[in-house]
């Protein structure tokens, strides 16, 4: 059965200010994801502490907050196949030292908290996620 789905995507801070945004991209074309939304950003700490409500209680959250605020982001809707697992898939483990080579995260993270991407973990969170940056 097939399933076309949505899911949101994040290029975070570290590989935003590392010039990483296209090589991550092509590695959502490679997929056959397509970008159907993309625009570069700057939250405030308190929408990032919205958008990781989910993380309220976990002793990083404040550091996670404060970190997806500290520069610009590129928050892209993408397309494609089952492409809420699919995009988990190619991101890779959390950690980027558990993550496979040519897993995005595998490739570029760097520590835990500057782990390069973020990508919706269900149906219901990618919709909630992608109201929450584009609203129209
Ligand atoms: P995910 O980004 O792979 O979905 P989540 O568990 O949703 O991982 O956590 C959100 C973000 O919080 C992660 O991308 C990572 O940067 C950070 N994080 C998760 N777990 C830890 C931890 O144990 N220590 C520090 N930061 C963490
Ligand atoms: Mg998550």
């Amino acid at each position: 059965m097939s399933s076309l789905e949505k899911t949101l995507s994040i290029i975070k801070p570290d590989a935003v200010e590392r010039n990483l945004t296209k090589n991550i991209q092509e590695y959502f074309l490679k997929n056959n994801f397509k970008i159907l939304k993309e625009k570069k950003i700057q939250i405030t700490k308190d929408e990032a502490a919205e958008f990781y409500k989910v993380h309220q209680t976990k002793p990083f959250y404040d550091r996670l907050c404060n970190y997806l605020a500290s520069g610009p982001i590129i928050v892209m809707v993408l397309e494609g196949e089952s492409v809420i697992k699919a995009n988990r898939d190619l991101m890779g483990s959390t950690d980027p030292s558990k993550a496979k080579k040519g897993t995005i995260r595998g490739e570029y993270g760097i520590s835990i908290d500057k782990n390069s991407v973020h990508g919706s973990d269900s149906a219901e969170n990618a919709e909630k996620e992608i109201n929450f940056f584009f609203k129209n």
